[in-house]
This record gives C-alpha cells, structure tokens and sequence, in this order.
C-alpha cells in the first residue's frame, strides 16, 4: 500500500532510546495519535495530516532522504554518520530537540596513562560511526585503522579485536564497567527534527511549518517560566536584569501602593533559587514563578 499523499509522515524511532520522549513530544504538540498495540508499524493522528512511521533509528534518514517520510526524529550522530556518506545533503536539521544527548568518544583502556592524541597512530579503533570516527582522525592528522562493529563495541580492547573504542557515551557508567576512560571528544549529539530535501508541495510545506511551530513552542515552554512580582519603582532596572532570558517584562502599577509595581515576564531560561535569592536582594517581593503550558511567538 502506497502512503496516503495528502498527509505528512514522519518517522520515529519504533522501540529505544528516543522512542518515548519522541512520542511525548509529538503528543505535548497536541497530536491525539492512536497509537494501537507495541507492534504496529504506523500510527495516525486523529486531529493533524500526520502518519506516524515506527522504524529502526538507522533507516531514518533513509526514509527522510528518499522523501518516503517528509519528516524524520533522529539523533545527530546517526544523521550525521549518514550524511558524510552521501555526495550532497538530502536531509536538513530544523529543530533541536534537547533530549538523547551524547557523545561520541574514543577511550582507551584505563591502564594506560598519559595519553595523548598521536598515541592514537597506527592503532585500531573499534567503532559504529566508521565515518564520524574518520573525519576526527583526518581532523587530527592521525592514520589509525578503523575497525567497524554493529554492537557491543566496548568488548573490542578484552578481545584484542582493536586497542581503543569510540562510542557513544551518556553516563560513563558503560565505560566504566569495561575498564575504560575516554580520552577524545570525537561529536556531541543530541535527538532532532530532519525534513527531507526532496521537494515538497506548497500544501505539505505549510503543514510543516505549523507543526515545527508547535513543536518548538513545547521547546521553548519546557524551560521558560512565567514570573510575578512586586518591586519599588527605583529598583526595576536592577530587578529586570536579574530576570533570566526575558526581553520585555509587563510593568503595570499597584493600587494604593504609590511608587510600587508589578512585574511579569516570560523567563527563557531555567529559573533557579539563588535568581528568586538575587531578585528579592534588589528589592522585589510576592514573587511568583509559574509553569507555562502553552507559548507560540
Ligand atoms: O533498534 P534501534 O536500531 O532503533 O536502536 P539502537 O539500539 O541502535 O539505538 P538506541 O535506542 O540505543 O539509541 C538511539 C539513540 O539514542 C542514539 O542514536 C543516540 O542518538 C541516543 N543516545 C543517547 C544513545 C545514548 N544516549 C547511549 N548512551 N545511544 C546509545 N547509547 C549507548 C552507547 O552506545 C553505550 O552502549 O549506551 C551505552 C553508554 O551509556 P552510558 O550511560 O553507560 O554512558
Ligand atoms: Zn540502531
């Protein structure tokens, strides 16, 4: 069955790392998906031209750049490792999505101390990203042998297979179990939304559009904050530069409360307790900070 041409497809990964957030994301854009059992293949959005496609991470970008799914969810490393593959770009990044992240790292065995870079040399590095890991390498003026692994790469040093790993890393803890340090940051990464360069009609483009605004608007909501409060008048210029990521707080006056104001700004940034701590400081008071559910700019 051919893919209904008049709705958007989008492809997630099916079960792994960034298939739940993946998910919550698309639904705190306020997809009503019926997402059916844990096998299905494909889902739809009741409420928006959307088809979603469950796939393995790595054909991802296969999907996106052959235009089969206009839009895709993927982590960097893989788009990246994909693109240095191809002659000219057939899929463009649109949106961050600040979850999935990693880094890809070369380590060594923790036994080996000093190292350094040109220590690397003549080597055989084990690794999935054959190509990211290259480009590092080439970057480094460094000749190394590559030798490419599917999985379970960190095995490679224990079974003489290679002397050093590079893969990705969130925690360490992965390293760590098997004896190793990293010693290189070869590229960080984090889950994106890609769309295909295959070119798309008006009417698809303009879906596109409303939903990268609403995506982005759930960005933009996870970490800004809503702030209230009351300052002296004199003390506004101080108090609004403590206020984190806001361009233009709303200053209206107090009733019966001559020379007093409140204040209330969209913060971009995270909110922490030293800011309440600095902005009761500089004068102002019944501060309020409140979550933000929905933001479109
Ligand atoms: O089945 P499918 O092919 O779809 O999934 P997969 O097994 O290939 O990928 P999956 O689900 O493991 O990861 C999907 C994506 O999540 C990756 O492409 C990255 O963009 C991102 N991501 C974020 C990670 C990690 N963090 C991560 N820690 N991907 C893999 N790991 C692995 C790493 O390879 C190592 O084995 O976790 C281990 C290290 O973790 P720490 O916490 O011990 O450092
Ligand atoms: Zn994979």
């Amino acid at each position: 069955m051919s893919p209904d041409r008049t709705r958007l497809h989008i492809a997630v990964q099916k079960s792994g790392r960034l298939s739940e957030q993946s998910l919550a994301l698309l639904k705190s854009s306020g997809l009503r998906i019926n997402q059916g059992g844990k096998h299905r293949l494909s889902a739809r959005a009741e409420n928006f031209p959307l088809d979603i496609m469950f796939v393995r991470d790595d054909d991802i970008p296969t999907f996106v750049a052959e235009g089969i799914c206009e839009l895709g969810i993927v982590g960097q490393n893989v788009l990246a490792e994909y693109a240095l593959g191809l002659a000219k770009p057939r899929i463009e990044e649109i949106a961050r999505l600040g979850y999935g992240r990693c880094s890809l790292k070369i380590a060594a065995p923790e036994k080996l101390a000093g190292f350094q870079i040109e220590m690397l040399a003549k080597q055989r590095i084990a690794t999935s990203y054959p190509r990211l890991l290259q480009r590092f390498l080439d970057s480094q003026g460094i000749e190394a042998e590559t030798v490419t692994m599917r999985g379970a790469v960190e095995l490679a040093p224990r079974l003489g297979i290679a002397s050093f790993v590079c893969d990705l890393v969130s925690t360490g803890a992965t390293l760590e179990a098997n004896g190793l340090a990293p010693v290189a940051d070869v590229f960080d990464s984090e889950a994106v939304l890609v769309r295909t360069r295959q070119p798309l009609d008006g009417a698809h483009a303009e879906k596109i559009d409303a939903l990268r605004t609403r995506i982005d608007g759930v960005i933009a909501t996870a970490e800004s904050k809503y702030i209230v409060l009351n300052a002296p008048e004199s003390a506004l210029a101080a108090i609004t530069a403590i206020l984190p990521g806001a361009d233009a707080p709303t200053v209206v006056p107090l009733v019966g409360r001559p020379g007093h104001v409140a204040v209330q700004a969209v913060c971009q940034e995270s909110v922490f307790w030293e800011t309440l701590e600095r902005l009761k400081g500089a004068g102002a008071s019944a501060i309020l900070v409140m979550p933000i559910e929905k933001m479109m700019m």
